[in-house]
Formats: structure tokens, sequence, C-alpha cells
């Protein structure tokens, strides 16, 4: 049974090498994907190859890639084998192409999730030349059914000059209606106030739309995503939802927040994933989640209850979460909601529904400036992510990680933070293995006292509070946030200097 109903668009089906050849030098391409779903399957390859044979012929054939968020080997990581990618935004996590940004080769905008349409809406990133995106199936009227992730993709069909759909058969076809997409949108000075006042509101549209006269090739597929395995959660990330969800408890015991607590975000990994296991183990129930990423223990929630509904732009399943989700789609339908990622992330979203975000981080500063994407101050590891669009905004926010890296050789709180992503005036709650440091309310000299007692794994501590007391000891008069600067930039060249980096 063809997935592709509308005639018009039925004869524009060709190869993924023809379509690729839609593709030339230089242009700036919006590709689907978000988390490892919904991205194109079989253009980007066709694409690499073209421009292998370009790049023999001693021709210059690189492209600007724009998604919604992170991709698959089939998108990031043979674009990059191919040495074909000049710029990159708004998120990446394949390592591939990570090593050639590092490397200074390809330049990469890493942006707030929630800008990256915008800004292309206000002229801020150039032209859209194509935009290559999957779809479950094109509907008569042209109208498309989205896949498994929305991310970007109004706006690439939007806005790009020419357009190439693929169409993957194995998204399966009951995921007409598991989407809201928002077409309301205006800019400034025109711009309204988005009508969601509940994680669950519908607000648009289950279809995307595209104008079929863009549409330069339609290509059909029949490929899964990429659906990383999960490990289970470890010890350290097991204790840290531990003392995440004592918190919570605490929070509804003062009457902060109701026992059902307020929408939930997660990032993704696993520690996000532990802290997930946890609250289905503990008495929570009628959860709900205002998220970018719909991953297996959020479907174990939703399965028992713990959860009510989730909204969030991706799923971000393992294979056996796949299977799970599949066989039991129908159950799903109304409890899950896919949305734009300027709408799953929105700030104003975000602020009205009182958000608790809980996102991972590299390492935190004593004062409570929080880096999420670089290590040693300059290597980049995927990206800033939603979690700026959620922390800043959220009612409560949590950075939580391990309090070591590398075996115990690298500790991840510290005097001060080699980048910083999350300032010290946006983060709220900080959780390693070793314990939990609320900062809400504090001064910066308070905020360590704590981080350090609390969150510093114990071989670093009395070196952290040293730090403190030398630093206050020597500018009497500068004691707001006290700091050695030559010693807390030095502290990170420790690492590199005994090779551990
Ligand atoms: O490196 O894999 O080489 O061993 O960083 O660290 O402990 O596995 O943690 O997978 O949860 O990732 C911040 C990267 C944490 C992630 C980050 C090294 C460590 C390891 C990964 P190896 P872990 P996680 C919504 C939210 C930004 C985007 C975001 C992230 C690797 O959470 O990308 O929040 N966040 N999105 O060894 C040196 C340190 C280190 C360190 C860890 N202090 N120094 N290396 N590492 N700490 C989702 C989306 O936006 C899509």
């Amino acid at each position: 049974m063809t997935r592709i109903t509308c005639p018009t668009l039925r004869t524009m089906v060709v190869a993924a090498e023809e379509a690729a050849t839609f593709v030339h030098p230089g242009d700036n391409v919006g590709m689907s994907g978000f988390t490892g779903a919904g991205y194109p399957k079989a253009v980007p390859a066709a694409l690499a190859a073209r421009m292998a044979v370009a790049h023999g012929r001693g021709e210059d054939f690189r492209i600007g890639l724009w998604t919604g968020a992170s991709t698959a080997p089939e998108v990031d990581g043979v674009l990059a084998t191919a040495h074909g990618i000049s710029t990159r935004l708004p998120y990446n996590s394949d390592p591939t192409l990570r090593a050639l940004i590092n490397s200074g080769e390809v330049d990469y905008v890493d942006a707030h999730l929630s800008h990256s349409a915008q800004n292309m809406w206000f002229g801020f990133y150039g032209n859209l030349d194509v935009a290559v995106v999957e779809v479950t199936a094109i509907l008569p009227d042209g109208l498309l059914i989205p896949s498994s992730s929305v991310g970007n993709n109004k706006t690439w069909l939007d806005q790009a000059d020419r357009v190439i759909l693929e169409v993957n058969s194995w998204q399966p076809r009951e995921l007409e209606g598991f989407h809201d997409v928002y077409y309301e949108t205006a800019l400034p000075p025109n711009r309204r106030p988005i009508p969601l006042n509940g994680p669950m509101d519908r607000i648009g549209e289950p279809y995307l739309r595209v104008d079929p006269a863009k549409v330069v090739a339609v290509v059909e597929t029949d490929a899964p995503d990429r659906n990383s395995p999960f490990t289970p959660p470890g010890v350290e990330s097991r204790a840290i939802a531990g003392h995440l969800i004592e918190f919570l408890r605490h929070e509804v015991a003062t009457g902060r927040i109701p026992p059902s607590l307020l929408p939930l975000q997660s990032g993704v990994g696993n520690v996000a994933n532990a802290v997930m296991a946890g609250l289905g183990a503990s008495e929570f129930t009628d959860l709900t989640a205002y998220t970018e990423v719909i991953q297996d223990a959020m479907l174990d929630l939703l399965d028992t209850g713990t959860l009510r509904a989730a909204s969030a732009t991706s799923f971000g399943l393992s294979t056996a979460g796949v299977h799970r989700f599949m066989s039991n789609i129908d159950s799903y339908k109304g409890r899950i909601l896919l949305r734009s990622e300027e709408i799953s992330n929105h700030p104003e979203l975000v602020r009205r529904l009182g958000v608790i975000a809980m996102n991972g981080m590299i390492e935190a500063d004593i004062y409570g400036n929080v880096n999420s994407t670089h290590v040693m101050g300059s290597a980049i590891m995927n990206g800033i992510g939603g979690s700026g669009d959620f922390a800043r905004n959220a009612f409560l926010n949590f950075f939580l990680s391990p309090s070591t890296a590398k075996n115990g050789a690298i500790s991840s709180i510290v005097p001060m933070v080699s980048h910083v992503d999350h300032t010290e005036h946006d983060v709220h709650i900080i959780i390693t293995e070793q314990g939990l440091a609320d900062l809400r309310g504090l001064s910066p000299t308070d905020r360590a006292e704590r981080v350090i007692a609390h969150c510093a794994h114990p071989s670093y501590r009395d070196e952290l509070t040293d730090y403190v007391a030398r630093a206050k000891a020597n500018r009497p008069h500068a004691r707001h946030t006290p700091h050695l600067l030559d010693e807390a930039l030095g502290w990170h060249q420790r690492y590199l200097d005994t090779g551990h980096m």
C-alpha cells in the first residue's frame, strides 16, 4: 500500500541518487532529525557519494547543514566522512563530525534549540536552499504526516527554495494524530501569546504543509531510526536520581509544588533515564512531561500510569522501546504529542507551565555556573541543545553529573567553569552522587560552601575549601565572589599536563 496518495507528488518519486542532484555545492540544507529520530535515511548518503566524486576531481562540495538536533551516522556521519559540511547548526552529537568541529574544519553554531527556527525566520542564518525532510506519508491533498520527530521541519519546509521528501514506510502509519504543528507564528512586532495553557493542549494541526510547487523530488525508504540501546542505570546515576526524588518529596511537603509535581523536562542519556526510572519506582503518580524527547523510561512511566501524558518534539527510543511503542501504539494516542521544537522548548511556555527541568552537565563551579558543552574550555562535546531553553525559564532546574570524570581523575566541581552555558543567576540545584546543593536565594560564598560540602567528591573538598579561604584572604575588599584568577583559570591545566585530556 503506497504511502504517497497525492497524485501530483506521486509523479515526483525518484531514486535517492537523482534527488541528491538537487543539492548544489555551497547550499544551505535543512534536514529533518532530532535525537536520532525522523532523519532522512537515503538522500544524505547519496549526497555524500556525489561529494566524494567531486572532491576526487579537486572540486569543493560542502554544504551548510541545519537540522532539528542530533541525527545519526546516516546523516552527520556520512557527510562528515565525506568532508562535505562547511557549517553545522544547531546541535551535533556525532563523533566523526565532533572531531572535525574540534579540528577547526567545520564551523559549528551551537544554538539554543528554541532559537534555531526563529533565527532563520529573522534572517540571521541566511537563505535556506534545500529542505530534506522525512515524513510518514503524503495524503491525497498533499498534507504530510510527520515521522518520529518534528524538530524544525515546519520551518525548513516553509522557508526552503527546494524540497526533497523522504517517505519512510518503516515509520508506523498510525503516527497520524500524534503531532501538533502550530502555524500561527508571526514576527515581532506582531507576535501574539501562544495559546497553550497545559502540556497536552492542542494548538495546531496534525500535519505539516508543503507547497507542492517547491517539491523537486520524493524518495521512498524503508529504514529504521538510529535507536541507540540503553545501558541500565549505574550506581552513580541511581544515587543522583535518589537525591532528586527526595528533594521533590521535600518540595511537595513544603507546598511549593503539587503532589503530581509540575510538567517535567528531562535531558537525554543515562542519568536522565535513571531519574525517570526512579520516579517510576516512587509514590508519584499522575505526572506530566513537557520536554524534548520521549525516551524508553518515559514509555515505562506511561505504561504504569506514573506519567499521565507527555509533550515533546521527538522520540529517542531503543530498538526494544520502538517495538514496545509500535505494538501498543493506540494506547499512546492522545497521551503523547510531538510539536515543533520552537514550541516544545518555548521560553514563554516553559515559564507559564512552570516546568521542572533536569539536565546533565560536564562541570559546575562552586558559585553555580554550569558548563554543559565544553571539555577543558576548548573542545565541544555536543552542544547546549534545549538545556538553556528549559533551565533558564523553569520553575525549578536541576543540573546533574557524577562528581568526577575519567575514573576520578577529574573533578566535575571546579573553582571556575572552563566554559559557561548556564550562569549562577539561572542555576537552582546541582546534584552529584555525593549529594544535592540547593542554591536558591544564596549569596555566592554560601553557594560555594554548599556545593563543596554536598556535591564535590571527598578527594577534592579540601582543595576547593582551601581555594575559597585563600581567595577571601587575598583581596579583603573583593569578597563577593572570591577568586584567585591565576589558579582558577589554571585548575584545568593540570589535567592537560598530566595527559588526562
Ligand atoms: O566522555 O564518553 O569520552 O567517556 O563527557 O559524560 O558522564 O557519560 O554524561 O552522557 O549524561 O552527558 C553534559 C555531555 C553529559 C550531556 C553531557 C565526559 C565523560 C564522557 C559524557 P567519554 P557522561 P552524559 C536536552 C538536554 C547538553 C545538551 C542538553 C549534554 C562524556 O548531558 O550533551 O543538556 N548536555 N540537552 O567522560 C572532562 C569533565 C567531564 C567530562 C563528563 N568534567 N571533564 N570530561 N565528561 N564530565 C536534550 C537535547 O537537547 C537534545
